[in-house]
């Protein structure tokens, strides 16, 4: 065991907060920046729960030998290529991409495209090369700070910490915390945030805010204000639901002021969220909040292992699916590790059909909602039990994580698992665990800076609002603080505005074109008349969502929906 009792934080959340273990005792580490001594609700959660103690075939306890056994023979029975294998993100370590690389030559299908960051994420790369956010010390520079569809308070919760004390323009359908701390809340109509970018734009070129200098550099601007100029200004604003006298409140916020644009996921989870991303981006750059001299950059989810070299080899000769298109039903056998598709992936009508007609194999820590319909349930050890590196999507800082137990007798990590397979079948190239770890921890990466910049110059988008009909509202699926996705406090009600008639407790089902779900009624001001909203991690919500990829980037896009509520 590690004399050092430094651990992080193996939840996946932009914080990437580092804790100190002492005499069983865990507290925030002071010493780490961006977690200075504090730790969350999510994190406690996490400490406490009810660990998988052992294995579980056909619902019958077994010994981790015979576990290994039955996986085993099942990987020699099948064709490869009618197996799958499908990572989730319960754990962020880096060493949980180590079993990726033994399915990868074994030759199962994998996924590509994400369920999460995937279309904005396209969308950043599209504009300037690479995800990468800017130190975080330039957002401690801002005076300004504008947090467009990121509920920054709840999901980033020890970054806000850092920077809570400044000004906030928060553009966000729903009245979130951080909005009620805004100096101005633009609550847009959902869909509709490339066309506030546009509008935005044409006003910061009426009142002379272009950065000339940032826009000359990189020529590509011109096409860029072209599209903003297309259509009438009062026309976006009727699209979007913002009033003019705001736009101009904006503006009057920011002048003279520095700023910086901290994104989320809220842009991003529809058909063109790549393109959407771009706009609002490359509004970003007109005003020149990509400009060091000037401002303090645009934030997102970063790509938290830029610059680093791949340790695990995953390459493989098969074509990858989507993941957000996954059916289950296809394959022989199904490899889940660290993830919850029965709540988490869309359409959970189609996904338990597709489980209940293959073998499945589930490693992860604890009895989630998919173990249901696992034929083989391997518990991995808790992140107490395994050492691990930590690297944020959301700042530069990492975090270490030293093993500062011993794991229990019939428990795994997904290293030693990766191992033994890769002993089994005599297949070679796997480093060792304290190489790979020791890579991560001394390696620090060079800070990015582009060096290119293309704006974007045309943009098509479906607008829901023109699907839209007078009795259909619009569906939002955003994060809870209580919860991380689908693990600890899960609340399972659908909000809605006391505007639309429908009173708490009231029992109604939604229903959408890809299915529909029972849901308890509770109303909030908070969420916008023309919107619903359900939580991550709400077990039902995922009834609701299509299981089709966006236009470009292999992802997921949960709000891509209509849907209709029914008092039942
Ligand atoms: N407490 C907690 N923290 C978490 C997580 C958690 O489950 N719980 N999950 C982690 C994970 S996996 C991720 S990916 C991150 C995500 O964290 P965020 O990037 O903050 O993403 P979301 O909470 O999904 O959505 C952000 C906001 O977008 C708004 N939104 C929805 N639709 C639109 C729209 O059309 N336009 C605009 N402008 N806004 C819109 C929502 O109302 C919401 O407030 O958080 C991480 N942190
Ligand atoms: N409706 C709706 N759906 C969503 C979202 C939404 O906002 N709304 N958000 C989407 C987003 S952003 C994301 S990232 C995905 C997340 O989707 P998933 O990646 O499926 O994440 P979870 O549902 O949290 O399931 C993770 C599981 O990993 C397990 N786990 C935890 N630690 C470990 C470990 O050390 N080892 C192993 N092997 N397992 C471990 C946990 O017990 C948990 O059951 O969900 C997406 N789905
Ligand atoms: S804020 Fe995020 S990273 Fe930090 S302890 Fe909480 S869940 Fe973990
Ligand atoms: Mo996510």
């Amino acid at each position: 065991m590690s004399l050092n009792n430094k651990i992080a934080c193996p939840l996946d959340c932009y914080d990437a907060c580092e804790a100190v273990f002492e005499n069983g005792k865990i507290k925030g580490n002071k010493k780490h920046y961006p977690t200075n001594g504090n730790m969350c609700a999510n994190f406690i959660s996490c400490i406490k729960q009810e660990y998988l103690k052992t294995p579980i075939y056909n619902n019958v306890e077994i010994t981790l030998n015979e576990a290994l056994n039955v996986l085993v023979k099942k990987l020699k029975e099948v064709k490869p290529e009618n197996s799958l294998f499908y990572k989730g993100s319960g754990n962020l370590g880096v060493m949980q991409s180590s079993l990726k690389s033994f399915f990868a030559k074994y030759g199962s299908i994998l996924t590509q495209g994400s369920l999460c960051d995937g279309g904005g994420g396209k969308g950043i790369k599209a504009t300037r090369g690479e995800v990468v956010n800017p130190p975080l010390e330039k957002l401690l520079q801002a005076d300004v700070i504008i947090v467009w569809g990121r509920n920054f308070s709840v999901t980033s919760s020890h970054m806000y910490e850092l920077v809570k004390n400044k000004t906030f323009i928060t553009i966000d359908p729903i009245k979130t915390h951080i909005a009620k701390n805004s100096e101005l809340h633009l609550a847009l109509n959902p869909k509709t945030d490339y066309e506030l970018a546009l509008l935005l734009t044409r006003f910061a070129y009426m009142q002379d805010l272009e950065d000339e200098e940032f826009c000359k550099k990189f020529e590509t601007s011109e096409e860029f204000f072209e599209l903003a100029k297309s259509r009438p200004i009062l026309s976006y604003e009727e699209a979007t639901g913002v009033s003019l006298e705001d736009i101009n409140r904006f503006f009057e916020i920011i002048e003279n002021k520095k700023v910086a644009l901290v994104l989320g996921l809220g842009i991003q989870k529809y058909y063109e969220g790549a393109n959407i991303t771009r706009c609002i981006d490359s509004f970003a750059a007109f005003l020149g909040l990509h400009n060091p001299l000037k401002h303090c950059g645009v934030w997102y989810l970063s790509n938290s292992k830029y610059g680093y070299e791949e340790q695990f080899n995953s390459s493989t000769k098969h074509q990858k699916i989507d993941v957000s298109e996954v059916d289950f039903s296809k394959y022989e056998l199904v490899f889940i590790q660290g993830a919850n598709p029965v709540v988490s992936a869309p359409n959970t009508k189609r996904v338990i059909e597709g489980l209940k007609s293959s073998f499945v194999v589930y490693l992860g820590i604890n009895i989630n909602d998919t173990c249901e319909y696992a034929d083989l349930i391997i518990p991995a050890c808790s992140f107490l039990q395994k050492d691990d590196v930590r690297l944020s999507y959301g700042h530069e800082y990492k975090a270490i994580s030293n093993k500062v137990q011993e794991p229990l007798s019939e428990t795994i990590s997904e290293y030693n698992l990766t191992k033994y397979l890769f002993d089994t079948f005599k297949f070679d190239g796997l480093k060792k665990e304290k190489e790979i770890l020791d890579y991560y921890i001394k390696y620090q990466p060079k800070a990015y800076e582009f060096e290119k910049f293309e704006f974007i110059d045309d943009i098509e988008v479906e607008h829901l609002y023109e699907k839209k009909l007078k009795e259909q509202y619009y569906f939002i699926t955003a994060k809870k603080k209580k919860n991380l996705n689908s693990s600890f406090k899960i609340d399972n009600y659908l909000y809605l505005n006391p505007q639309t008639g429908y009173k708490d407790g009231d029992i109604v089902t939604l229903s959408s074109k890809y299915g529909n779900a029972k849901f308890e009624v509770k109303t909030t001001f908070d969420v916008k008349e023309n919107c619903v909203l359900c939580y991550a991690g709400n077990k039902n919500a995922n009834y609701l969502t299509p299981y089709q990829s966006d236009e470009s980037s292999h992802s997921a896009m949960y709000q891509e929906v209509l849907v209709n509520i029914e008092l039942s």
